[in-house]
């Protein structure tokens, strides 16, 4: 199925489901189906979108961000876009948000000059960052029941009561109609070139030097962790001359979620290959990293995300066999399927024969049979094997058959 058609579909989809939401709220009787698809109420019915006057209004919300979009620290929170739909720059210190009808002091906006069809995300966060300049975020989170009011000096602008909405979703002004949405665009327009360029907005992946060098999906040999487990890995190799320092790093088998996993502390030295193992245990200390997900054999994409949520680099990890890997030609080229993993090493076939020969090492019995002649062999001799203790200890021989 082409792009194109796959989100069209998409829509339908979404449609369908967002009625079946509005109807299953009505009876619950959370909210009114009528306020769902309503958005907001606004102070003039003239002119403008849906309504709205001329100025600055309330153009998109996602208030059930389970990780599709991220703040500055690379943290999910519920979002808000105001766009300016008049043909004049607009001062953002003119308005506020609230989530109290009666009190416009909530979040006082900075003095900020918004554009002519220029749009502005302010994170419903309580985090209260309300700097010219620099990313937006409420003193408030929106809770269900509660209503979002943008005011204006001469009072209320718009007042959108709380949506809800499945996981990532965004309640968006789109044709003139509130709609719920896949296509989430903060920042950019409500439609799907706008989704698009939101996607691009964080996708960092051609300047990066941090790279994923190597994924193993089903381990059953390769490489136990301390606990003796066979845990999936994810590999991440420096390419750049300087010392990395990983903490709030991500890894994701998700794209609606690209921050699942995070780095709470490490280093990355220039030339170094990082071992992570995709085991689900979500642990980390100064020598051993677990990811809170494993990687499914049958294939997924895996994305490794900064700080902030930008994108250094993902890949689509196809059907692999047991013990098979996914990875890069030594020194950060193309991925190919890999018979010989190198857990912790660059990707070289020199790597991954030592690794193989230290594993048959490891694993040969102390005791084996190092010659055997049967009577077919040499004529006039019994059957005969010679047993070999390779070990440095004698070795009691009543409990072998
Ligand atoms: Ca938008
Ligand atoms: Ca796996
Ligand atoms: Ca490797």
């Amino acid at each position: 199925m082409n792009r194109k058609v796959g989100l069209a579909l998409q829509v339908v989809v979404l449609g369908l489901i967002a009625l079946g939401l509005c109807i299953y709220a009505a009876l619950s009787g959370s909210y009114a189906p009528s306020q769902a698809v309503a958005g907001p109420s606004t102070s003039s019915g003239s002119g403008g979108v849906s309504g709205a006057s001329a100025g600055l209004h309330i153009s998109e919300i996602m208030l059930s961000n389970e990780g599709a979009v991220v703040d500055e620290d690379g943290e999910r929170t519920d979002w808000v876009e105001l766009v300016n739909n008049s043909d004049a720059a607009i001062s953002l210190s003119e308005y506020s948000l609230s989530d109290r009808d009666n009190d416009p002091s909530r979040s006082l906006l900075p003095a900020q000059s918004v554009g002519p069809g220029e749009r502005v995300v302010v994170f419903l966060s309580g985090k209260g960052r309300l700097s010219a300049g620099t990313p937006l975020h409420t003193s408030f989170g929106l809770k269900e029941g509660e209503t979002l009011t943008l005011f204006h000096n001469s009072g209320v602008v718009d007042a959108l009561p709380y949506v809800g909405t499945r996981d990532n979703l965004s309640y968006a002004l789109i044709d003139e109609v509130w709609t719920e949405t896949g296509l989430y665009s903060p920042g950019f327009s409500n439609d799907e070139a706008g989704h698009a360029a939101y996607l691009s907005s964080y996708d960092k992946r051609s300047g990066s030097v941090l790279k994923i060098n190597e994924v193993l999906s089903s381990n059953v040999t390769i490489i136990q962790d301390e606990e003796g487990l066979y845990p999936d890995f994810i590999e991440l190799i420096n390419l750049g001359g300087e010392t990395i320092d990983l903490s709030g790093y991500a890894l994701s088998d998700q794209a609606g979620e690209r921050m699942r996993w995070r780095f709470p502390s490490g280093q990355i030295a220039p030339g170094e290959v990082l071992l992570v193992f995709a085991s689900g245990k979500d642990q980390a200390d100064a020598t051993s990293f677990h990811t809170n997900f494993a990687v499914a054999a049958k294939g997924e994409s895996v994305f490794l995300c900064d700080p902030a949520g930008n994108v250094l680099d993902s890949v689509d990890v196809p059907d692999l066999k047991d013990d098979f890997s996914y990875a890069r030609a030594p020194g950060g080229g193309d991925f190919a399927v890999c018979r010989v993993p190198t857990p912790g090493l660059p990707n070289t076939p020199e790597n991954g024969f030592a690794l193989d020969r230290a594993f048959f090492e490891a694993r040969r019995p102390v005791v084996y049979i190092s010659e055997s002649v049967s009577k077919s062999a040499v004529s006039g001799e019994g059957d005969w094997l010679e047993l070999y203790n390779s070990g440095a200890e004698a070795v009691n021989l009543s409990g072998y058959s």
